[in-house]
C-alpha cells in the first residue's frame, strides 16, 4: 500500500491560506509524488479547498460527530463532510480528547459513522508524557486501540495514526527507537484483533514532523506515511515532506 503524508492544518486557516493548497496541487501535478497526499482545512474551507486542489490532492476533515444530522449546534457529520468533497477525516485526535472529554468508544462511533458515509477515518492515539514515564506506552496504545478501532476497521483502506502527546507541536518528535516499538505493537494489536487483514492498515506517525526529519522517520519499520501539524500550514515545506520517499 502506498504511504499516506496528511496535513492536519487544526483550527489554522483563512480564505488566504488556500493559496497553500493551490501551490502544492501545482507542485504534485508537475511532479507527482511517490505517496498518497491529504490536507485536512477547517471545515469552513473544505469546499473550496477541494476546487483549489483541482483533484491532485486528497482533502479531509479533522472531526466528525458520529450521528448523520440532528439537534447538535456547531458539530459537522461524516456525510456533510462526504457532501463538501472531504474523501477522509481524523477522528480521536488527542486535542479531540483532551479538550472534548472524547472516550474510546465515542471514537469509535466516529469512525463507524465514517464508513457509513463512504469516506476513510484516521483513528488516533498516543500516550502523554506521564504514561509515558511510567513505562505505560504500549498498554496506553494498546488500550486506545482495543476501544477506538471498530470490527469493520477492515472493511475499506483505513489509517491508526500514533502520536505521542509530548511530541505534539513540541518541535520534540519521538526517537526512532520510540517509533519503531510502538508502531510493531501496534501492528502486532491490528494482526491479533483481525488477523492478516490487520497488515493493511496504514499506522501513521505523527508529532513535530518537518523537513529535516521526514525522510529518516519515514524510512523506519511500519511507519506507513506520516501525519503533520504547523509544518503542513506551509506549501514549501509540506512539499519537500512530500518527497522523502
Ligand atoms: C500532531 C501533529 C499533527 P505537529 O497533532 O497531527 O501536529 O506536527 O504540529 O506536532
Amino acid at each position: 500500500m502506498r504511504a499516506l503524508i496528511a496535513g492536519n492544518w487544526k483550527m489554522h486557516g483563512l480564505e488566504a491560506q488556500l493559496d497553500e493548497i493551490e501551490t502544492i496541487a501545482a507542485s504534485v501535478k508537475a511532479s507527482p509524488p511517490a505517496v498518497d497526499v491529504l490536507i485536512c482545512p477547517p471545515s469552513t474551507l473544505i469546499s473550496r479547498a477541494v476546487q483549489k486542489s483541482a483533484g491532485r490532492l486528497n482533502i479531509g476533515g479533522q472531526d466528525c460527530r458520529s450521528e448523520a444530522d440532528g439537534p447538535f449546534t456547531g458539530d459537522v457529520s461524516a456525510e456533510m463532510l462526504k457532501d463538501a468533497g472531504a474523501s477522509t477525516v481524523i477522528v480521536g485526535h488527542s486535542e479531540r480528547r483532551k479538550h472534548y472529554g472524547e472516550s474510546n468508544s465515542m471514537v469509535a462511533k466516529k469512525a463507524q459513522a465514517a464508513w457509513r458515509a463512504g469516506i476513510l477515518a484516521i483513528i488516533c492515539i498516543g500516550e502523554t508524557a506521564t504514561q509515558r514515564r511510567e513505562g505505560q506506552a504500549l498498554s496506553t496504545c494498546g488500550h486506545q486501540i482495543a476501544g477506538s478501532v471498530p470490527d469493520e476497521m477492515t472493511l475499506a483502506a483505513n489509517a491508526i495514526g500514533y502520536e505521542p502527546l509530548w511530541a505534539i507541536g513540541t518541535g520534540r518528535s519521538a526517537t526512532h527507537d520510540e517509533i519503531v516499538e510502538v508502531h510493531a505493537y501496534i501492528r502486532k494489536c491490528l494482526v491479533t484483533r483481525f488477523g492478516a487483514k490487520g497488515r493493511n492498515l496504514r499506522i501513521l506517525y505523527g508529532g513535530s514532523v518537518d523537513p529535516s526529519n521526514a525522510r529518516e522517520i519515514m524510512a523506519l519499520p511500519e511507519v506507513g506515511g506520516l501525519l503533520v501539524g504547523g509544518e503542513s500550514l506551509k506549501a514549501k515545506e509540506f512539499d519537500s515532506i512530500l518527497r522523502v520517499v
